[in-house]
């Protein structure tokens, strides 16, 4: 077989993304009618936003939007990790980032896969974030034996899905037959089982543990906890929500309500109470309920450079020391208020955001730079003044933690949050992965100087064609 007759990587994603939407859609109904909104919201806002429509039409960035969302999912073991790597690698997904969650009292650590490169990201820009249990930071030795060895018995991976990712690793890729079989595949993974692996009684304690102890052993597979769409308003969207009869996360994660949106933004809506089985030691089938699926929304802005993300992770901090927000919602505006006070030093212009180094831009030339020629070594702020080159902020396609804490403390309950000693251990995971995890501030400063590459070599292509 020729290489030539694989189907793109790019393209076993979106149709796996379209897959897992539609399998979400089913199981969930309210990620649904949270999808219906978030398009009707997105609609208006671009109708009322010419620019902005523009810009995303020019940047070839207006489709994704649509298409665009992350999910994720929870795994138990090493061996889970290393071959779910594998597995998304034949779509054409990475692992970018390391999220250490403990010092937020959730025990886990979690990276992102995701495409990478900016062909792929405007093609579909669909990621899984990824968490892996950490067994380690329970306290409890003999609850920690029991659930190794019952993570151990399970294989959360069709035979088929392992099959064929060993082809496409070995190939190169796969055809079309095969391709919409590992789709197929694939996705029984991620999909909900309501009869639980364990007993009621060892649910109990799993779930005396820590609730997310609880829905990582309990079950045969790690089933999609949420998929999140990308909304254009979040605030909006936020606040229709209840019209829908959502009810929304008390406070929106991450950075303020600004003009020019940075990194990311998100809300979610409380897991859902869903029957469960489970399998008592005389065999029969005892009934109980599990929470852990939910709904999320998020609005991306510009990814911030090391010196911008410093200041953003500085003024959070700030905020939070003034007030944190509480479970129940009941201080939002104050916290909102706090939140936006403490950003005020945080410019909100993308030209103050580029001439002070805290954000990623993707330059192309202008209407008038493309009919003009100009000398290599003209600056790129002279070819800025000139009207030559123009910049648009770089989506911000990655996580945030204190946010990722937040998301999980919302669906989790308040009673989820215990006290670990933090221990970020990014070469255990890299180890358990079977990978080093790729570091995103390269990867956007990348795209960045690729497109200022670009515009100079047009610039002084024309000089060169007359
Ligand atoms: C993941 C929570 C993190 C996000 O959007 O930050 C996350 C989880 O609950 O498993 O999805
Ligand atoms: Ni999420």
């Amino acid at each position: 077989m020729t290489k030539t007759s694989f189907v793109p990587s790019d393209d076993i994603r979106s149709m796996f993304s379209a897959a897992m939407s539609a399998m979400y859609r089913t199981e969930v109904p309210a990620y649904g009618t949270l999808m219906d909104l978030v398009a009707k919201v997105n609609a208006e806002t671009l109708s009322a936003d010419p620019k902005l429509r523009e810009r995303l039409e020019d940047t070839d960035s207006l489709d994704r939007i649509t298409e665009e969302r992350h999910g994720a999912i929870r795994l138990g073991t090493p061996a889970e990790l290393a071959m779910m790597r594998r597995l998304f690698a034949v779509m054409g997904m990475y692992p970018v980032g390391y999220y250490d969650l403990s010092t937020a009292g959730v025990p886990v650590h979690s990276t992102a896969f995701r495409p990478v490169g900016d062909a792929s990201l405007k093609k579909n820009p669909f990621r899984i974030f990824t968490s892996l249990l950490r067994l380690d930071l329970i306290a409890d030795e003999a609850l920690r034996a029991e659930a190794e060895a019952t993570l151990e018995k399970r294989q959360i991976f069709t035979p088929g899905a392992i099959a064929l990712t060993e082809k496409a690793e070995q190939q190169g890729g796969l055809d079309r037959a095969d391709a919409s079989r590992f789709v197929t595949e694939a996705l029984e993974t991620f999909r909900w089982h309501d009869k639980a692996l364990v007993s009621p009684d060892m649910y109990a304690r799993l779930h005396a543990a820590h609730r997310l102890i609880a829905d990582v052993v309990s079950f045969k597979g790690p089933h999609i906890n949420h998929l999140t769409p990308r909304t254009l308003d979040i605030d909006l969207v936020q606040a229709r929500m209840p019209d829908y009869g959502i009810a929304p996360k008390a406070v929106v994660e991450g950075p303020p309500t600004r003009k020019c949106p940075i990194l990311l933004r998100q809300t979610s809506f409380k897991a859902l109470n869903e029957p469960v089985l489970f399998e008592d030691k005389d065999g029969s089938w005892k009934e109980g309920s599990h929470t852990a699926r939910f709904g999320e929304i998020e609005q991306r802005g510009i990814a911030l450079t090391p010196k911008g993300r410093a200041l953003y992770d500085e003024l959070l901090t700030a905020s939070r020391q003034v007030v944190r927000p509480a479970a129940d919602g009941s201080n939002a505006a104050e916290y909102d208020k706090a939140l936006a006070d403490a950003f005020a030093p945080f410019p909100d212009s993308w030209e103050a955001i580029r001439a002070e180094g805290l954000g990623y831009f993707a330059y192309s030339l202008t209407e008038k730079g493309r009919k003009a020629k100009a000398e290599p070594e003209t600056s790129l702020d002279a070819l800025i003044a000139d009207g030559l080159v123009q910049f648009d902020p770089i989506v911000y396609e990655d996580f945030l933690p204190v946010s990722a804490a937040g998301i999980f403390q919302s669906n989790l309950g308040d009673d989820a949050t215990q006290d670990f000693v933090a221990s970020p251990n990014q070469q255990r995971f890299e180890l358990d992965l079977g990978a080093k995890v790729l570091n995103e501030f390269d990867h956007y400063a990348g795209i960045e100087q690729a497109s200022i590459a670009d515009c100079r070599q047009m610039l002084t292509a024309v000089q060169a064609a007359e």
